[in-house]
């Protein structure tokens, strides 16, 4: 339903863009895309797009998958938030992928995306997100677009300077927004902030080949809050870049006393160094509380684990690790150019964009080119690093992306609008606006070392004339435009699932000649998976009864069961036996305190029900999967908890089955 109202308003859209005259009434400056540029966003219905985007969902704690450049949605991936449309933390294998140290988390504020990369390039492998509000990662594998992993960050809150990763993906870091008490005795109060509130950033190891991450140590830092990082790359491989806000370590009304200094920081992390340092015992394991969760592609289901220990660094014992770049004001993003040489800061309320290098800041390193220390970690000279500063950019500098040729894109929140310019001599060569306030910004391969360039796509936080009214909130937005020639062109808007902040693109082909198609049944390890018609059956433990079922064009086995009693709670395990691309089944049950499930060709799922009258129920599939799939139904009875109905099933015929083998054969009874 959501699916096809959004395809709706995309096609309304087109429209719009087609006959200009319909945008007439919009204010002063408002742009259209005219015929012949957004014909550039037009891909011809059966036709491919060129790219995947990977968007976030912002405070809907999802991820959505659109084609670039026809701004088609294709899929909303579920991962910090249970989602009805798929069964997603409401099935019994699921639900562990919720779990937290604080229990079970059914929703989460996801802001930014990280494509895996190998050599510094996008390998189309997995995409990780991150959780804001619980800290945690999650990591989405490319062939089956399902979250297989979930890694809660302890000594974390609010983990938004993340999930951002090193040019072969050995870490995914996490850098906490909020500066928290940490140990023992957390119970302090609020205003001893300055002498009990820490910070840390935490690198997640990936396995190379199975993607698993671990905490693998996290840096103990100054009580300040960490906004956004990139890892160097090319030239700066091995070194990460924080940014920092609230320098003036302020614990109250932030938006007047975190903004009193001139300059806060960009923290930069000497990784390789980190790394060696905890491989060589400097670090103190410290005792945490932090959930694992992992799911299982051949048994179909999810554990959960609680961790109890983590391992610190802290600066102070181990030299040159970490250093602090003094950055104007309340920096933001926090971007790498394609070569690894330029950093740049985006300070929310600076007057400019400054632009590091990282030559300069091995030379001052080296130097010890110093302004003092910051508690205990020092401070470069903020002119020694400087490459230079972008003068006049425009008000209210965020994130900044790069194409392969040497310029980069700014998007600024204020003046709304994206800026370009060169990297090397900082001259502004382009501004558009957009419509309206701007977040982040994502070029097609933008992090990586080679950018793929053709388009530059604006998410906006606000739309107010964009769109048909729907009330008191609009959808948000993204626009593309084309960055092919010397002037930016806006080519096409389209709505978005949720907030978008950070998103990322990647070649289509590079995704689409993994994907899955099928669970194959004969690696279908799950314990209570019935491979066939044949093995269908129900079976009582105590007060659980386990119904085995198996669903096929176009019936469920069984489809008549009996003999559950008050009391029971009752596990249908629905195992989808279609071998077939596309031919998911539904499962749902009258009055069950759930959602649906959603199961793929050969795979099992669990949907958990507890009855709470006597009567009959019917269930049925809820995806439309052929002709007869209105057919495709059954009944479950209830009796009173006392009651002697014996556990009966069956299908196709009137008549119960006590034996397993239940289709269609007569049965005794
Ligand atoms: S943020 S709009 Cu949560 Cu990435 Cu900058
Ligand atoms: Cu199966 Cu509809």
């Amino acid at each position: 339903m959501k699916h096809s109202f959004l395809k709706l308003l995309t096609a309304i859209l087109l429209l719009a863009v087609g006959f200009s005259g319909l945008t007439s009434c919009k204010p002063k400056g408002t742009q259209s895309a005219a015929g012949g540029d957004a014909a550039k966003a037009y891909v011809a219905p059966g036709k491919y797009d060129e790219f995947y985007s990977f968007v976030s969902g912002g405070f809907s704690g999802q991820m959505s998958v659109y084609g670039l450049p026809s701004g088609r949605l294709f899929r909303v991936i579920p991962v910090f938030s249970v989602d009805p449309e798929k069964g997603w933390g409401y099935s019994e294998e699921t639900k562990p992928m919720l779990n937290t140290s604080h229990g079970f988390v059914p929703w989460d504020d996801l802001h930014h995306i990280s494509l895996s990369e190998t050599k510094s390039e996008h390998d189309g492998r997995w995409v990780f997100g991150n959780a804001n509000n619980t800290p945690r990662i999650a990591r989405i594998d490319l062939k089956t677009f399902r979250t297989v992993e979930i890694i809660e960050i302890p000594n974390s809150a609010g983990n938004h300077s993340s999930p951002f990763i090193t040019e072969n993906s050995e870490y995914v870091v996490a850098g906490t927004r909020f500066s928290v008490p940490m140990g023992d005795n957390q119970d302090v109060p609020i205003n001893t902030y300055k002498e009990n509130f820490k910070g840390t950033v935490s690198f997640i190891g990936i396995d190379k080949t199975s993607g698993e991450m671990n905490v693998s140590f996290q840096i103990a830092t100054p009580g300040i809050n960490f906004d956004l990082a990139r890892a160097g790359k090319g030239r700066s491989a091995g070194w990460f870049f924080f940014s920092c806000y609230n320098s003036e370590k302020a614990n109250t009304l932030l938006e007047v006393n975190a903004s009193q200094k001139d300059k806060d920081f960009i923290m930069a992390v000497n990784w390789k160094k980190a790394e060696e340092y905890a491989k060589a015992g400097k670090g103190v394991k410290k005792q945490v509380r932090y959930a694992h969760n992992k799911y299982n592609e051949s048994t179909h289901s999810a554990t959960s684990e609680i961790k109890n220990e983590v391992l610190v660094l802290d600066p102070k014992d181990c030299p040159d690790m970490v250093y602090f770049m003094p950055c104007p004001k309340s920096p933001h993003g926090c971007d790498t150019d394609p070569t690894g040489e330029y950093i740049v800061g985006s300070g929310k309320l600076a007057a400019v964009i400054p632009v590091f290098s990282f030559a300069k800041i091995e030379a001052a390193i080296a130097a010890k080119n110093f302004d003092g220390t910051y508690d205990g970690i020092p401070v470069l000279k903020y002119e020694a690093v400087l490459h230079g500063e972008v003068q006049k950019p425009g008000l209210g500098p965020l994130h900044t992306e790069f194409d392969g040729n040497g310029n980069a894109y700014t998007s600024f929140f204020v003046s709304s609008e994206i800026v370009k310019w060169n990297v090397k001599d900082l001259k502004v060569l382009d501004r558009v606006p957009t419509y309206y306030s701007i977040g982040h910004l994502s070029v097609p391969g933008g992090p990586t070392s080679k950018p793929h360039g053709k388009y530059v796509i604006a998410y906006n936080k606000i739309t107010k004339d964009r769109y048909l009214p729907t009330g008191p909130e609009l959808t948000q937005s993204a626009q593309i435009y084309d960055i092919s020639g010397e002037k930016m062109k806006l080519i096409l808007d389209f709505p978005t699932i949720g907030e978008p902040h950070y998103a990322e693109a990647i070649p289509a082909s590079m995704i689409m000649k993994n994907s899955q198609k099928i669970y194959k049944l004969e690696d279908n390890k799950h314990p209570y998976a019935a491979l066939g018609d044949d093995n269908a059956k129900v079976v009582r433990k105590g007060n659980e009864i386990h119904v085995y079922m198996t669903s096929i064009r176009s019936h469920f086995t069984p489809d008549n069961i009996e003999g559950v009693k008050l009391g029971d709670i009752v596990y249908f395990h629905v195992t989808n036996l279609e071998q077939d691309w596309d031919v998911p089944h539904g499962f749902a049950v009258k009055g069950i305190a759930n959602a649906e499930l959603l199961i793929m060709p050969g795979e099992t799922q669990t949907l958990a029900w507890k009855p709470e009258k006597a009567g009959v129920y019917p269930m049925y599939c809820t995806d439309f999967c052929s002709a007869l799939h209105q057919e495709m139904q059954g009944y479950i009875r209830v009796s009173p908890a006392g009651s002697n109905v014996p556990l009966t099933f069956s299908t196709g015929t009137n008549l119960p089955a006590t034996t397993p083998a239940a289709t269609g054969a007569p049965s005794t009874k």
